[in-house]
């Protein structure tokens, strides 16, 4: 672990102007910025000093003055942070002020002096409820300078370093948590349960085919080999050609043609037989015959299946033949079978809280692809942004889709996120929309993909971007635009919302709100029919609206709550949502939401159209544990997007430099892997804190009857934005955990999950993630920047262990390597590679590689950890 700064004293960091001329010591992680205009005269460095018992945390920030010169007030310091900040836990001559969301401004009073050139001044807060790793730290700080006459300078950005982080005991979430840090110890002993296995013994093809029956000899792609294909699988057919050109740089003729075999792909329809069943059109089952007679075969049962098979195809290509395309490919001759478990196998991609380009959706699109995943969930609006063109509501993206430093909001929204001042979505990437032309070419990109989008408009909650908009448009005089106003002027309601914004709820009594969903959802629905793509579903959110939301609205008074059991807000909620589902349906689609107010309904809610369940809040101990299978059997069609397993916006693990959220716990590699979908409890094992859940303690919780169990249509992976502030920020949270997640929403029913007794199933698990991780580690990992050019993906630090005088490390994935260094310096694809183990010493850096040459974090291997 790190070592801690020398003591600065506990007091002096609640508030004391300390002045420290020593320079600090060796920081440990820069935060992520956008920005390249930086006022390097000023910088600042945050740093936990500690966690304290009550779900409050002690931190400092440090400003430093860089220049010759004395930094002299007036001026203002913005920073974001996702935690909240007590104001009057920074003492004069500062001052806190929360400005909105996670926006906050510390300014000196009057009385305040200025900083002396080359000085640092330490201003130490207090915040909750806890700081326990890199995403903790605050984010986004620009720096407002005054001029005498009064004049506001342009913002300038101030870089941020983050300081060590405090011994593990200092690293907690209160007194409940349980959960210790990680250590290279503690990986080593979790590392030592696997074993590194023989290629032929991993499943040849992720996610696990239904059948395969092993052929002799080898099928051989080249250049003479042709794809011949029905005519209407020229998608596909298109498609294979082109990944084979990419990919390993052969060019095969297609075209549609009968074939005889001889030296062919060959694409067809027709049914196709697993076991006894026959399937049909819509099942999106495939089989594949690769044998050195026929050369290659692939039926589908529709288009899709033929997909699949595709997809198959290259994944039995040998790795090798990747890294080192020839002009010939063999795979072993094989016979597939196989068709998806769920027919709903999603991700999820908010895009809204921090944007993130076409051309990084594309790539997501292809990796979903690769690996059978069908359903992209895209939220495209959000408190902090919205990101889809409506030409009839222009300021959605003009103001709504952009932010920076703003006094008013009248231009663009204030920062979020680390976004910092710049409005411009060339340096910050919390500012960017889509325009319809590049929504509809995603659309067809995804449709050839056999990926449905499903797009999100989170209302009435969330909703800040789009109720600072239509305020901006309200305000103009030009046209009829003054009805599109998303609030009621009288409305004096108080609420704050999880994320802390006062004012991101849309009322729900106004008729405006309708007509406003009802321009976007047609908008919307526009888009897909110029794409000449179906508009499955609309998303509506629905999620976490602040109590307190419409308690004074005058628009709402009117609105009958005729439900004693239901508090007035609750049934506003529903309310709100059958009306929207209304409009949804007139568009002909299905409506969708997240959970949260579903649970209001009951039975008898007459919905225009019932909406589809994304059911999310599943943490242990916290009641809703069992809000899937409850709306499954009540009849609503459900997504299992459970946060304790499905969250990739969580940190893998707790360790301080590991980046993600933890509000539900920590959400590994192994964690998709081991759900199941269809019995949530067998998962229960520790809470969010990682205390032991009581025996029981979820027998009286509702199980899927076998009418609900029809009703599961599959689970999805949720990437939440907040952390993802770089292409390499979204991939490195979303990969290797979403090819777990495919296994689990395509792969049959595992049979760890079939055996009901605990221990037993423990042991089937542990050999079954043994041959996963062996995968992920030999094949998967470094396959995947071959698919989709460079991909960062996450590879976990290696474990180490010093026992008899050597140092004994190991990786999470086997077939992953260890190099190392011994003199400080960060392990490079030069360094050492550790074979077996070495005598012990200090100063041992380790980091785990892949045979493409990705790296995971160095770990130091320093006394007296491993003493
Ligand atoms: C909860 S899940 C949210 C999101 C956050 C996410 C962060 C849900 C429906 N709402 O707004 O981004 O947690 O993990």
């Amino acid at each position: 672990m790190c070592v801690s700064l020398a003591s600065i004293g506990r007091f002096s960091a609640l508030g004391c102007w300390l002045v420290i001329l020593v320079l600090s010591p060796a920081l440990h992680a820069v935060a992520e910025t956008t920005n390249s205009k930086r006022d390097t005269a000023l910088s600042a460095t945050w740093r936990l000093v500690e966690n304290l018992p009550d779900n409050r945390y002690q931190a400092e920030l440090t400003l430093r003055n860089n220049a010759d010169e004395p930094f002299v007030p007036p001026w203002d310091l913005y920073f974001n942070s996702s935690s909240r900040i007590d104001p009057r836990s920074v003492a004069p001559p500062l001052v806190l002020g929360h400005v909105n969301g996670d926006l906050y401004v510390l300014r000196p009073d009057k009385t305040s002096p200025s900083i002396g050139a080359g000085e640092e001044r330490v201003v130490g807060f207090l915040g909750a409820p806890w700081a326990i790793n890199v995403s903790d730290a605050p984010s986004g700080l620009y720096l407002v300078r005054t001029e005498s006459s009064g004049v506001e300078r342009a913002p300038v950005e101030v870089p941020l370093e983050i300081g060590p982080f405090p011994d593990a005991a200092k690293i907690h979430r209160g007194a409940e948590d349980l959960v210790p840090v990680v250590t290279a110890e503690s990986r080593y002993t979790a590392n030592a349960k696997l074993s590194k296995l023989p290629i032929d013994e991993l499943p040849p093809v992720v996610p696990t085919p239904v059948s395969i029956a092993k052929r002799p000899g080898e099928v051989t792609i080249d250049s003479s080999t042709r794809i011949v294909y029905e005519p209407t699988l020229e998608n596909e057919a298109e498609f294979l050609a082109d990944s084979l050109h990419r990919t390993f740089n052969l060019q095969l003729d297609h075209q549609p043609a009968p074939g005889d075999g001889r030296n062919s792909i060959h694409l067809k329809l027709g049914d196709v037989k697993i076991g006894d069943a026959t399937k049909h059109p819509g099942d999106e089952t495939y089989k594949l015959t690769a044998t050195t007679t026929a050369c290659i075969e692939i039926v589908g049962t529709d288009p899709a299946g033929v997909f699949y098979g595709l997809q198959t195809l290259r994944g039995l290509v040998p790795l090798a033949a990747y890294r080192m395309p020839g002009k010939r490919l063999s795979i072993d001759a094989v016979e597939i079978v196989d068709a998806p478990r769920f027919t709903y196998r999603g991700l999820h991609l908010d895009v809204a809280r921090n944007f993130q380009s076409v051309e990084t959706v594309k790539k997501l699109l292809d990796l979903m692809a690769f690996y059978k995943l069908n359903r992209f969930h895209w939220h495209l609006t959000d408190d902090e942004g919205w990101r889809i063109e409506i030409k009839a509501l222009p300021e959605l993206t003009t103001v709504g889709g952009r932010r920076g430093h703003t006094p008013n909001e009248t231009d663009f929204l204030i920062p979020s996120l680390g976004s910092g001042p710049s409005p411009d979505p060339v340096e910050s990437v919390g500012s960017g929309y889509y325009t319809q032309e590049e929504f509809i070419d995603v659309l067809r990109y995804a449709q050839s993909r056999h990926i449905t989008v499903v797009p999100e408009i989170d209302v009435p909650g969330h909703s800040r971007a789009a109720v600072k908009a239509m305020e901006v448009r309200s305000q103009r005089t030009d046209s009829d635009a003054q009805n599109v106003r998303l609030t009621e002027p009288g409305d004096k309601s108080q609420y704050e919302s999880v994320q802390a914004w006062r004012d991101n709820v849309i009322d729900v009594g106004r008729d405006a709100t309708y007509e406003f969903l009802d321009v976007v959802v047609g908008e919307l629905a526009g888009m897909y029919r110029r794409a000449g793509v179906p508009l499955e579903m609309v998303h509506l959110g629905g999620d976490e609206v602040p109590r307190g939301a419409w308690e004074s609205s005058p628009a709402c008074r009117s609105i009958p709550a005729p439900d004693p059991k239901l508090s007035r807000g609750q049934q506003l909620e529903l309310y709100f949502l059958k009306r929207a589902c209304g409009v949804v349906a007139k568009h002909g689609a299905t409506p969708a939401c997240w959970d949260d107010c579903l649970l209001f309904a009951t039975a008898d809610t007459d919905w225009p159209k019932r909406p589809t369940a994304y059911v999310w809040n599943n943490v242990w101990g916290w009641g809703r544990e069992d809000a899937a299978y409850r709306l499954a059997n009540a009849g609503f069609e459900v997504v299992l997007s459970n946060a304790t397993h499905l969250y990739f916006d969580l940190a893998h693990e707790k360790d301080p430099l590991e980046p993600g959220y933890y509000w539900a716990g920590f959400v590994d590699t192994r964690s998709p892997f081991e759900f199941n979908p269809l019995d949530v409890f067998q998962n229960a094992r520790s809470n969010s804190m990682g205390q032991p859940l009581a025996v029981g303690q979820f027998a009286d919780s509702v199980r899927l009857n076998p009418a609900g169990r029809q009703r599961i249509r599959g689970i999805q992976g949720e990437l939440w934005g907040e952390n993802l502030r770089s292409p390499a920020a979204l991939e490195y949270m979303t990969f290797p955990r979403t090819i777990a997640l495919a296994e689990r929403a395509w792969a049959a029913e595992p049979d760890f999950a079939k055996l009901p007794d605990p221990a037993a199933r423990e042991v089937a698990l542990t050999q079954a993630w043994n041959q996963f991780a062996n995968a992920l580690g030999q094949r998967e990992l470094p396959r995947l920047s071959e698919l989709a050019g460079e991909v960062r993906y996450r590879i976990p630090p290696p474990g180490a262990v010093v026992r008899d005088g050597k140092l004994h490390a190991n990786v999470a994935f086997p077939g992953l390597m260890i190099r190392y260094t011994t003199d400080g310096k960060l392990p490079t694809t030069d360094s050492p590679v550790y074979e077996h183990p070495l005598p012990a010493r200090t100063g041992y850096q380790l980091r785990a590689f892949d045979a493409h040459g990705h790296a995971s974090r160095s770990v130091a291997i320093d006394q007296p950890e491993l003493e």
